[in-house]
């Protein structure tokens, strides 16, 4: 725990000396650095599957859990379960996600993007869910073996919904980029909060577009970490370049107790597609982060991002890091 009290800032959390972990390469710079076996999930872990990409990972019992989107060799995308002892071997589950709860909100018409999010007693998991459109999906599981859904947290189009870990003045909390039913050329930030992880509401602005590599849309990436300074908000940007969209990763310092009021932004990005992972897929350069594991003792981050909408791979920070980046670069 001694260096917990050394650094500046301090995430809130467990320690989890167990996640993946990789010293910053010599020569290298970059306040977010990627793992050099990379990409650590390939696109046919699984039989069915065309691409295994976008996916979340959480610490469970001796080791660690997932829900991982798969999308199929017919393309269609649906959401898997998998295992791992360190995080970087993954077992993933042939089988698609099955649901109990009202037919009505279970019937699958695709379901993507998935993140998971352990609130006081159990894991939920939200995800892009087709309903008559895209909208946000929401789960829980207690084990991985089984999952319940409950209602869309929102009317359709909404396509990226990342709760918090815990209520924030005694809410549910959930930030989300509202959209449209194509290829979205938009999105902001909103923020919402729940009694109850089913009705939404007090929906605030978070932030929108900047210039650059956030110039066309943002979006929540992974659950927020909470720190000594506030929520640490890893989420994606995307510019349009002549060829199409490009999706890079940075971070943003919310409020703790307001989370829509934003205390610091990059504007330089994080990390951005530059390998040949993250260019060369099914969807050429992007970057898509869904997950964070974190050692509160030492400060470590391990992000989990998709690759070109293909395959799957780590990067790594330190928070004070981050922090003192955030600092030194901000724009809001
Ligand atoms: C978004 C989602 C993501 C994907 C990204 C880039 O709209 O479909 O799953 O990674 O586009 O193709």
């Amino acid at each position: 725990m001694e260096a917990a009290t050394l650094q500046s800032t301090t995430i809130l959390g467990s320690a989890l000396p167990s996640i993946p972990w990789e010293e910053r390469p010599v020569g290298n710079s970059d306040v977010v650095w990627r793992y050099s076996g990379n990409p650590v999930i390939p696109r046919d872990a699984i039989p069915t599957s065309n691409s295994i990409f976008n996916s979340a990972v959480v610490p469970f019992k001796d080791g660690f859990a997932g829900v991982f989107r798969c999308d199929d060799k017919r393309r269609v995308m649906n959401i898997h379960r998998g295992f791992s002892k360190d995080a970087v071997n993954w077992e993933i589950d042939p089988k698609p996600l099955e649901f109990s709860g009202d037919p009505e909100v279970t019937a699958f018409e695709y379901r993507y993007d998935p993140r998971v999010c352990w609130i006081e007693d159990r894991y939920y998991v939200t995800w892009c869910n087709g309903y008559h459109g895209p909208t946000i999906g929401v789960a829980y599981t207690y084990d991985f073996e089984t999952f319940h859904q409950l209602e869309n947290a929102f009317l359709p189009f909404n396509r990226n919904g990342v709760l918090f870990p815990r209520r924030i003045n005694g809410k549910y909390a959930m930030v989300s980029r509202p959209s449209d039913n194509g290829h979205t050329p938009f999105g902001d930030i909103y923020y919402s909060e729940s009694p109850d992880m089913e009705h939404w509401g007090k929906h605030r602005f978070v932030m929108g577009t900047k210039g650059g590599w956030q110039s066309t849309k943002i979006g929540a990436g992974p659950t927020p970490i909470e720190t000594t300074e506030g929520w640490l908000l890893f989420y994606h940007g995307v510019l349009t370049s002549c060829n199409g969209f490009v999706y890079s990763f940075g971070a943003a310092l919310l409020d703790l107790e307001q989370p829509w009021k934003v205390i610091y932004r990059t504007a330089p990005y994080l990390l951005a597609p530059q390998t040949l992972y993250e260019c060369v897929g099914d969807v050429p350069n992007v970057a898509f982060p869904c997950a964070a594991l974190t050692d509160a003792a030492t400060g470590r981050i391990a992000i989990y991002y998709g690759c070109a909408d293909t395959v799957t791979g780590i990067a790594f920070a330190q928070v004070d890091e981050v922090l003192s980046f955030l600092k030194a670069n901000s724009e809001i």
